[in-house]
């Protein structure tokens, strides 16, 4: 995968999506499409992909303890000035009862920088036998002490994946404290619909996205020659000038695959981790070019939760969690309220974003609808996001503001894995639809108690919100302290 050098271009694509948003704020769409994430002035330096180390181990967050199983090495130390210590055959000595009585052979390997020697059994003894082993050994007169030559792996909370240090909203000063978090787990067995443009084949996603439907109406808007269909693949959401009261043209968005990313990218040594990388993310496609209709997304809504759709299969993974990181104007109206309030029914916690426009989040939907989870977007400094709506109708708040995450690098169509820097309050969202999947993996699945315990958890702004960031920035790993709190309904 190249670097991506063309993250300039997509800004100035991407300004172009926000103005189209804009311009059909009160037209004729009953629901507006997607918020155009800012993408930002170009980031001072463009994301890059650093060619993964080859021996770090690309281990699963919970591993088990490698040394649990015992040692078959150990480190002597002998006494300074034992005169026994200065030959092989002497520190050979030394071990000769230990080892007898272990029943191993040992031999000597090397010396230490420090003037120890580490020294093999032939076989690896357990816990038991490697601490019997050691007393004798550290009964001989020569010995000063002994102890085992442990593995060590990369810490269990960090990942190895290769663009994580640009996660800021994972690990920096004032993102969300996800490693914390992953001490509790990491998703498994929970499933989050992302209601969006639908995903691309990416191998930082593949291996946690299944199942997953297309419910764009318009096959002009689907561009798959056809309306609802079992095949959610983003087919490029690019408009020419003048399609969608468009003022100039712009690029595809990737935009659900840059979401789905953020909460479900898989934990290797290749791009970015998401906040739940064990979690089944199911791909919904609402959004086409220009937008996606209220109806189509309210049916997704019901449908992803479990609920029956005219026409549609049954959603055979209800899913836990959905994400809509979509919106515009307007009260919140009967058609999504009624598949939200389904929703929750069916015990399905669904998270909003707030919305990109730096004004009342009550003006927009879904984040002004009830039995939501509105999530406004802060910046690295802690402060909301300049464009981030705020107010009463905002829940919480989340990093949005230089997100990595995946995409693809076609202009149109889809034409190879990529990786690229969004901001907006759609990142903003699945940052905390991620940190509901843990909750829901760790037992908390009450879409209630799942709120209340992200807004009970979350901190003080460290920065600066006057306008109103909910209840705070969300704190993944103090969430998870006290995910023991609802418990999973019958
Ligand atoms: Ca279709
Ligand atoms: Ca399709
Ligand atoms: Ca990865």
């Amino acid at each position: 995968m190249a670097a991506h050098r063309d993250n300039t271009r997509k800004t100035a694509r991407r300004a172009g999506a926000l103005l189209a948003a804009a311009a059909l704020g009160g037209s004729a769409f009953a629901a507006a499409p997607a918020l155009a994430d800012q993408i930002a002035a170009p980031a001072e330096k463009a994301p890059t992909i650093a060619t993964p180390v080859a021996d770090l181990v690309a281990q699963g967050m919970a591993a088990k303890d490698p040394n649990a199983d015992g040692y078959d090495k150990f480190i002597v130390t002998y006494k300074e000035g034992a005169q026994a210590a200065t030959t092989s055959q002497g520190r050979a000595n030394a071990w000769g009862k230990a080892a007898k009585a272990a029943g191993v052979s040992v031999k000597e390997l090397r010396a230490t920088a420090s003037g120890s020697h580490v020294v093999q059994a032939d076989k690896k003894l357990d816990q038991a036998a490697s601490k019997a082993f050691m007393l004798q050994l550290a009964a001989d007169p020569s010995v000063e002490s002994v102890e085992p030559d442990a593995i060590m792996t990369v810490a269990a909370s960090t990942p190895s994946d290769a663009l994580y240090s640009e996660q800021w909203g994972f690990h920096g000063e004032n993102g969300m404290n996800v490693e914390g978090a992953w001490d509790a787990g990491t998703g498994e067995g929970s499933t989050v619909a992302v209601l969006d443009t639908g995903i691309v084949d990416h191998p930082d996603l593949n291996a946690n996205v299944s199942g997953g439907y297309d419910f764009i109406s318009d096959a002009d808007s689907a561009r798959d020659g056809d309306g609802r269909d079992a095949d959610p693949s983003d087919e490029g959401d690019w408009i020419e000038y003048g399609e969608c009261n468009a003022m100039m043209e712009s690029g595809s968005s990737w935009h659900g695959t840059h979401v789905a990313g953020t909460i479900g990218a898989v934990a290797d040594t290749e791009g970015v981790v998401g906040v739940a990388p064990d979690t089944t993310i199911q791909p919904v496609r609402v959004l086409g070019k220009c937008g996606g209709s209220l109806s189509d997304i309210a049916d997704a809504i019901v449908w992803a939760s479990g609920g029956s759709v005219p026409g549609v299969p049954d959603n055979p993974e209800p899913a836990d969690v959905i994400n809509m990181s979509l919106g515009g104007s307007g009260m919140c109206g009967t058609a999504y309220q009624s598949a939200i309030d389904q929703a929750v029914a069916n015990g399905t916690t669904v998270v909003v974003a707030a919305g990109n426009e730096s004004q009342p989040a009550a003006n927009s939907r879904p984040a002004n609808c009830d039995n939501v989870v509105t999530v406004a977007a802060s910046d690295e400094q802690g402060s909301k996001a300049s464009f981030s709506n705020y107010g009463d109708a905002v829940d919480v708040t989340a990093p949005g503001a230089e997100i990595i995450s995946t995409v693809d690098s076609g202009t149109t169509t889809p034409a190879g894995a990529d990786y690229a820097a969004y901001q907006g309050t759609s990142m903003a969202a699945p940052h905390v639809a991620g940190v509901a999947a843990l909750l829901v993996a760790n037992g908390t699945a009450d879409p209630a108690a799942v709120e209340q315990q992200l807004k009970d958890t979350a901190r003080t702004m460290p920065g600066t919100c006057a306008e109103g960031c909910g209840a705070g920035l969300v704190d993944a790993a103090a969430a998870l302290g006290g995910s023991d709190v609802g418990g999973r309904p019958e």
